[in-house]
């Protein structure tokens, strides 16, 4: 299925690429997903988020300066696999669902699975574990798959925004060292105004910081494999809610989640077409 919403959109399968056409090559914001399967909340959100990009693109003045002059590319499901699996087997799986050589147990944790660090800290080499990193860094087709495309659109993509749920954090580089990123201050600034835009709706706390000090230690992320490509902007949300529903967050909290996590990540647009 390829899909063309208001000549502002292509999607293919469920992927988009949001942002007025142009015939100049445009910089790129890089988005992803349902990372891990049973944090239902991120799809929710890559969803809103095309919705909101193509209904408001001409009238809201925000929008429309960003994809006038950015694209937005948007995995919405990145551990498609596994999230089939929650809803068909198991609410709370979380990895992926392949199958592991010597092994019964199935799946890698996709955010453990990629080279940066890779399998060094807050990782487990055993396939049974939760935070298993996988024979090999992108030994999994989604991560590999992913760091291809990123890879291979590395001058366009500026910045790389993963989400995932839950906690209410915004975090940014390092999680596998406790060594502060080159552009920390920039990072933490940027977090901290995103994080304050997403406040002003409803009230939601957020705390922004580094993964290492501010979740836990854990290597083979995603945002630190995307910061260290070269991506500056590298954040990784955790949306609502701090653990009362956890994963099982209710319908009744989709709609002001994905609007007050909408103002985070304009926020970040914003500050990086400042910033080209
Ligand atoms: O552990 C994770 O992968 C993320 N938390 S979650 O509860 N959604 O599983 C945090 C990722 C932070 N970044 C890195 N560890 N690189
Ligand atoms: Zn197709
Ligand atoms: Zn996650």
């Amino acid at each position: 299925v390829h899909l063309l919403l208001k000549d502002l959109t292509l999607c293919i399968h469920y992927n988009c690429i949001v942002g007025k056409s142009s015939t100049s090559p445009k910089p790129a914001i890089f988005m992803d997903c349902g990372i891990h399967a049973r944090e239902w909340i991120s799809p929710a959100f890559c969803q809103w988020f095309v919705n909101e990009a193509v209904t408001t693109y001409g009238s809201d003045s925000a929008m429309t300066t960003l994809l006038n002059s950015m694209d937005v590319y948007v995995l919405p499901v990145f551990n498609i696999d596994g999230y089939v699996y929650t809803h068909t087997s198991d609410r709370m799986w979380r990895k992926t669902r392949s199958r592991n050589s010597g092994s019964s147990c199935i799946g890698t944790d996709p955010n453990r699975n990629f080279d940066a660090g890779w399998c060094t800290i807050g990782a487990s080499s055993n396939p049974c574990s939760e935070t298993f990193c996988g024979s090999t860094a992108e030994s999994e087709i989604e991560s590999k798959n992913v760091a291809n495309f990123i890879r291979d659109n590395k001058s366009t993509i500026k910045a790389y925004l993963t989400v995932h749920s839950y906690s209410q954090l915004l975090l940014f580089p390092y999680s596998y060292t406790f060594d502060l990123a080159a552009d920390h201050s920039e990072l933490l600034t940027v977090a901290k105004g995103a994080s304050a835009a997403l406040t002003s709706l409803h009230g939601t706390r957020y705390t922004s910081g580094p993964g290492a000090a501010t979740i836990y230690p854990a290597a083979g992320g995603s945002d630190d494999w995307a910061y260290d490509l070269g991506i500056k902007y590298s954040y990784t949300f955790e949306l609502r809610d701090t653990g009362y529903y956890g994963f099982l967050l209710p319908e009744s909290q989709i709609q002001p989640t994905c609007e007050e996590t909408m103002l985070a990540v304009n926020y970040i647009a914003a500050h990086v077409l400042k910033n080209l």
